[in-house]
């Protein structure tokens, strides 16, 4: 008998994301859900992580059945050497993403520096100073471009192999320091370490698993206490370091008699020069000429949330409303930069007006129109890719549009110094509240969203679970538009959080779930676990502290947890990576992990179930830190 298609209730938990895969059925358009159905069942061997493709010998499956006569590769390489291998492999990339990014900042700034770009400046030379003197730049008395020169030297340093440790390592707890010199996972230079990793993973080098698992450990760190760190605060030296202020969230911030410009992608060195060119009066004049009330800037995914945190943009969704934000018929463009931009955008961007604008040199997709963006000539291309967006919304089928929802408010803005500034100036009411059990702990939900699970249901039930036994959440990424619509990322949400978390974030006038950014910011909590952990003289491992990721499906996603792990942190994950056909990878990363770092992933689907692991998770370290449960 034929299965029966999925409704669209089935896939997502929002009104506005059934109304438009609705309107793609009915238009004929497809989206990742449908392509996701074509696919299923996926490949056992690939489920399990038992190919390799490493060499032309193979490719090889390894059965992991014991009587099989194909447990080994042509190579001989067992399970646990192939899983190892092809894990170590998904966290250089997502480290390698991260990263990337990262280094676009430092070479902005250079640019800055150089005096080769007029476009973009240093906007916050407080922060620039601050985190200059952090790395061990003298600042006294030194002009603020000598700082900045010396600033993009050391970042540039962090990338290479001359170090034996990086520069933000001053950010870590000494215990950490040394257990991770200990264990040999100090990451020393996050170029090195990517290497390393494809080094490692190449036929005839690291045939031990446990070995390969550990330099994932270091691969990952050198993303989370580096490439991601950098980025986050050379954005903000940048674009400005986040305060919170209100925007709006969903499809509804899609506006019917504007013209619509979505920025999608991570990097805001784009996204920022797009919002700056909408703003230029001739532009709105040529816009207001074309028929428009003006135009719209509007954010998808992480590129969405760095200029919803500094320029408090509306965000019109996460991952998988991408696809479906085209299909509302009011997009004049779609401008990206990099990372989780689904190619099949390209498509259903050509069933309609919309143009599908790529700036990156190396991220083209084919049938795109390239606008190609670099410090020098940022503003002028942002100007032609917002003229042609004028262009196309004298294209726009009035027939076809279909807008399904009125926005939701939403705060933004966290950043480490907001909530400082928040705070008084000083951690001690956030350990206070701690202390007192008013907060018992914190949990960074973190992540994507991904078709096998139904859109956002994990993200927001396990986040409403935490707040219910007074635990903070943190979110970035595509948790934030998730938290957002749901109403979590408010004042007003405190009604669903317990008594004791209702009562702090009350006096404080702030949201019980705080957004801290995009994908990069992330290197934002593990910062903040650094300073708490230091202000309580413990290891980040000692706090009542715990991630997740319910809904996740990059391999940044699993960069981010493992960095989180390696840290100290226990990280739960909605789905497994691609590891469980080799029990001692699971069993490394699972439990073993917990003796070597003293954290380890959980993989749990049930948000209760995972709300409770890590609220037992919680409990344990309060009471490790002589505090009650
Ligand atoms: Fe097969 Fe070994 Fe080559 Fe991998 S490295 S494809 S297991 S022969
Ligand atoms: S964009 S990595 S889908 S969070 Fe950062 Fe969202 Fe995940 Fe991409």
């Amino acid at each position: 008998m034929a299965k029966e298609p999925k409704r669209p209730e089935d896939l997502s938990i929002w009104e506005d994301a059934h109304a438009m895969i609705r309107k793609a059925k009915a238009e004929g358009i497809e989206t990742a859900w449908d392509r996701l159905e074509r696919q299923t069942p996926h490949c056992k061997f690939c489920e399990l992580g038992t190919t390799c493709r490493n060499c032309i010998m193979g490719p090889c499956r390894i059965s992991t059945k014991p009587d099989s006569k194909m447990n080994l590769g042509v190579c001989g390489a067992d399970a646990d050497v192939v899983v190892a291998r092809n894990f170590g492999r998904f966290i250089a990339g997502g480290s390698a993403g991260h990263s990337d990014h990262g280094r676009d900042l430092i070479e902005v700034l250079d640019a800055i520096v150089q005096g080769d770009t007029e476009h973009y400046h240093i906007s916050e030379p407080e922060k620039l100073t601050r985190i200059a003197a952090e790395v061990g730049i003298a600042t006294e008395g030194r002009e603020l471009n000598e700082i900045a020169s010396d600033l993009v030297d050391e970042c540039y340093k962090d990338f290479g192999s001359r170090r034996s440790s990086l520069a933000f390592l001053s950010r870590v707890p000494e215990q950490r320091r040394v257990l991770w010199d200990r264990v040999g996972i100090t990451p020393r230079g996050v170029d090195r370490e990517i290497a390393e990793m494809m080094h490692r993973t190449h036929m005839g080098c690291d045939n031990d698993a446990p070995n390969t698992l550990l330099h994932s450990a270091r691969c990952a760190l050198s993303d989370g206490w580096g490439g991601s760190m950098i980025g986050t605060e050379l954005s903000d030296v940048i674009f400005g370091t986040p305060t919170p202020s209100r925007s709006v969230s969903n499809l509804g911030v899609i506006k019917e008699d504007k013209v619509n410009i979505l920025v999608h992608g991570h990097n805001p060195v784009v996204s920022e020069m797009i919002l700056a060119a909408a703003r230029i009066p001739e532009l709105v004049e040529k816009a207001k000429a074309a028929g428009a009330a003006g135009i719209n800037v509007a954010g998808l995914c992480c590129t969405g949330n760095e200029l919803l945190m500094r320029q408090g943009i509306p965000m019109a969704g996460n991952h998988l409303m991408t696809e479906l934000a085209i299909v509302t018929g009011a997009v004049e463009s779609v401008v990206v930069d990099y990372q989780c931009i689904m190619p099949s955008m390209v498509t259903v961007a050509q069933c309609y007006h919309t143009r599908f604008i790529t700036t990156a040199e190396k991220a083209k997709f084919t049938g795109a129109m390239h606008f190609e963006v670099h410090p020098h000539n940022a503003l002028e291309q942002a100007t032609a890719i917002v003229e042609e967006s004028i262009k196309a919304y004298t294209e726009r089928d009035k027939g076809r549009v279909e807008i399904p929802a009125e926005p939701v408010e939403i705060m933004t803005g966290f950043s480490n110094e907001a909530i400082l500034s928040a705070l008084g100036g000083t951690l001690t009411p956030l350990i206070d509240a701690i202390k007192a059990g008013k907060i018992r702990g914190i949990v960074g939900i973190v992540g994507c969203n991904n078709p096998k699970v139904k859109q956002d249901s994990a993200n927001v039930g396990l986040a409403k679970e935490l707040l219910k036994r007074d635990i903070l959440v943190l979110v970035t990424g595509c948790v934030t538009t998730a938290a957002g619509k749901a109403g979590l990322l408010v004042p007003e949400g405190i009604e669903m959080a317990g008594e004791g978390l209702k009562e702090v974030c009350g006096a404080l006038g702030i949201p019980p779930v705080l957004h801290l950014g995009s994908c990069v910011d992330n290197s934002r909590i593990m910062h903040l676990c650094g300073l708490v952990a230091k202000e309580l003289g413990v290891d980040i491992s000692d706090l009542p502290v715990g991630a997740s990721s319910p809904e996740w499906y990059s391999e940044k996603a699993a960069a981010i947890g493992m960095y989180a792990v390696a840290s100290g942190v226990m990280t739960h994950l909605g789905l497994p990576p691609n590891i469980l056909g080799s029990e001692t990878v699971t069993n490394i990363a699972l439990e073993g992990l917990e003796d070597i770092v003293g954290a380890h992933f959980v993989v749990e689907g049930d948000y209760v179930k995972a709300a409770e692991l890590l609220d037992a998770r919680i409990r344990m370290k309060r009471v490790g830190l002589g505090l009650s449960e």
